[in-house]
């Protein structure tokens, strides 16, 4: 039987989030979770490791597979985890060379030919959706060990060539797809942590229950599922969370979809199988404001949604139109207003160093930050993610440094021409300080502390962290 180790970047929360690691949230990778069950349909002997979440460093990787002797490591990565991802292949090859190293997800989906020339240690590539490339893979490694070279939606080294086969259709039915393996993730669910905003009751489980988006955000990477919507459906989907809450005792589901709500239809059909499955756990999603309405919020309040984020960006319409969102401001108010009326909690994401930025429309997103009855923010900074429409011209813009490493939104790899790095580091402070050194909020923050204790040592964590960053400003 083969042995097969599924790993996530091994990335500690310092390289990965900075100043910011001290409020950062571990989730377990629903990536794992799909291709473990994958691998498990195909009858292999399956370890999964989920680095990230774990916060390893390439070293403790190393020594949780030591005595596992896989013939196939899989590793997903984003952009920020490549370089780390890579080392731990190198340290796989060193203690086996005939072992095959596969890297997946967004920032190979992007540059596949180029990671594989750029990292000597990835003997493959899962270009896009993974589930049924990896099960052919699976299937195609023959009793030499060889990696097999023409299956669609890889890139594979053969010999001094990389060889780019096509890319793979996309699923059009998810609910073929095996339920997520949870049972192969160690210490499931209590010992991962989502940010303390969105943490409502424990444990808490991560789910993601449709696939592609059909806007044309020009920072944002969509290279693996492309701009087709697909979802599993409703009965799929509500079944995947009875399985998390009856065999794990989840009782708290983050749905981290891109845009939860894009098919209003596939949302309300959800929410009424939800409520009829009488399942006892609460939840949070992402939305768009242009999707959403005073009754569907209604809705989803009575299916146990608690909390809801936008991704809101800028306070200048000038900047929003740059972007190609393909939204206005005013729905934005609408829309965090009707979640307020709805009963929801909301948080903001807001971006600063877009090309076009000026300390005009830093100023008007300042504004906007604190006009909008929100109860959390975060502000990052703009990063031209390979696969993102901006990728390939930010150098027109400002000056771009292409640090893998330093692709997590909390660096400052861009910076728009008219500023420096410090400019931007500190209009995003201001926003932070701004925002939560209001009495309002520092009030309500107590308030959710007193009626949720367990809260008391992430939300501290989390006040540090704050007051560091606005005070380094
Ligand atoms: C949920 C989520 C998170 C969660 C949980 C992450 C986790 N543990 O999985 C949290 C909040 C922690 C998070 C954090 C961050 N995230 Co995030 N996140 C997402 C989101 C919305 C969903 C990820 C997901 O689970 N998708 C569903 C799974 C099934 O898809 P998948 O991961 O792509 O995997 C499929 C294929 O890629 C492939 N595959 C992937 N890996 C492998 C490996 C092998 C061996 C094989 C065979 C196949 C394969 O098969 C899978 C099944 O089809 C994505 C956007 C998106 N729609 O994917 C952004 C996204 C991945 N995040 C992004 C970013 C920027 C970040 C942060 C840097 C932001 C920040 N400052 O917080 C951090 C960094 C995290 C890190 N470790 O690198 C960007 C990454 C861009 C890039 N090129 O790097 C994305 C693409 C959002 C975007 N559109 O810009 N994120
Ligand atoms: S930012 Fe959100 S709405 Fe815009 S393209 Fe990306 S996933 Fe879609």
């Amino acid at each position: 039987m083969l042995r097969v180790a599924l790993i996530s970047s091994p990335l500690t929360l310092q390289e990965r989030y900075g100043n910011f690691s001290g409020a950062a949230n571990t989730e377990p990778s629903y990536a794992l979770a799909c291709l473990g069950a994958v691998a498990k349909w195909e009858k292999m002997d399956v370890r999964v490791i989920d680095a990230a979440a774990h916060c390893l460093t390439v070293d403790q990787t190393v020594a949780e597979i030591a005595d596992y002797h896989p013939h196939i490591v899989g590793i997903t990565s984003t952009t920020s985890g490549i370089v780390a991802s890579s080392e731990l292949a190198k340290r796989i090859k060193a203690m086996n060379d005939k072992a095959i190293t596969i890297i997946g997800g967004c920032h190979v989906t992007a540059l596949p030919e180029e990671t594989l020339s750029e990292f000597s240690h990835f003997d493959m590539a899962v270009i896009g959706e993974g589930e049924v490339t990896f099960a052919e893979i699976l299937r195609g490694v023959d009793e030499t060990g060889a990696a097999p070279e023409s299956i669609a939606g890889t890139a594979v080294k053969v010999k001094e060539r990389i060889v780019v086969n096509p890319r793979r259709p996309f699923l059009n039915n998810l609910d073929e797809l095996p339920l997520p393996a949870w049972n192969l993730f160690r210490g499931f669910p209590g010992d991962f942590y989502p940010s303390p905003a969105r943490m409502n009751r424990f444990p808490c489980a991560s789910v993601v229950l449709t696939r592609g988006c059909p806007n044309q955000c020009q920072f944002c990477d969509r290279s693996v599922f492309g701009n087709k919507v697909r979802s599993y459906s409703p009965t799929y989907a509500v079944n995947l969370i009875k399985d998390l809450a009856s065999h794990y005792g989840v009782r708290e589901i983050l749905i981290e979809d891109d845009t939860f709500i894009i098919a209003w239809k596939w949302v309300t059909e959800f929410c009424e199988r939800l409520i009829a499955a009488k399942i006892d756990v609460t939840w949070s999603c992402l939305g768009r404001a242009d999707r959403v309405t005073p009754a569907l919020l209604a809705l989803m309040r009575k299916a146990g949604c608690w909390h809801i984020s936008y991704g809101i960006e800028s306070g200048d319409q000038r900047i929003l139109d740059a972007m190609q969102k393909g939204e206005d401001l005013s729905r934005m108010e609408d829309a965090v207003r009707w979640s307020r009326e709805a009963g929801l909690k909301t948080k903001g994401f807001f971006m600063v160093g877009f090309p076009g930025e000026t300390l005009e429309s830093l100023r008007l997103t300042k504004e906007l930050v604190l006009k909008l009855p929100l109860d959390d923010i975060s502000v990052m900074q703009l990063t031209p993610f390979p696969g993102t429409a901006l990728y390939e011209n930010a150098s027109e813009y400002g000056a771009f440094e292409k640090d893998w490493r330093k692709m997590n939104t909390l660096s400052t790899v861009f910076v728009p021409h008219g500023f420096t790095s410090k400019d931007m580091e500190k209009a995003r402070a201001e926003m932070l300080g701004a925002f939560y050194f209001r009495p309002s909020v520092l009030i309500r923050k107590f308030i959710d502390v007193i009626s949720n204790p367990r809260l008391f040592w992430y939300m501290f964590k989390g006040f540090l962290v704050l007051l560091k960053v606005v005070k380094k400003r």
